[in-house]
């Protein structure tokens, strides 16, 4: 009977009645697909090259880097975080942002903006 209940709870919230999904907290992510952002760094040439690149407020990030030498990208959230690729493709631990925002991708070696992350 219990199920029932739950079975029933869960129908009438997908359905969108009243009540339903107010206790949530906000940026559930774990719902949200994981944004895969492809990076190549070659020389002291970089793409993206500062593109804008829409992503929601807890949707995991995930960089993957073929660069032609190690290094390290630098994400603009707070508190900041450094992700460290080596040469070949990396594929960098997927992250979060927890606040709308505009977060910077860059790379300090070659002091450019790869990407900014448009948080909403
Ligand atoms: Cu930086």
């Amino acid at each position: 009977m219990r199920r029932a209940l739950a079975a029933l709870a869960l129908v009438l919230c997908s359905v969108g009645l009243a009540g339903c999904g107010d206790d949530e907290p906000a940026g559930d992510s774990n719902d949200l697909p994981t944004k895969t952002i492809n990076v190549t760094i070659e020389g002291d040439s970089v793409s993206p090259n500062g593109d804008r690149v829409d992503v929601k407020v807890g949707q995991p990030i995930e960089l993957v880097v073929k660069a032609d030498a190690e290094g390290e990208i630098h994400v603009h959230s707070d508190p900041e975080q450094e992700l460290e690729y080596g040469s070949g493709t990396t594929t960098l631990k997927a992250f979060t942002i927890d606040k709308p925002g505009v977060v910077e991708v860059e790379s300090h070696a070659l002091e450019k903006t790869i990407v900014q992350l448009e948080v909403k």
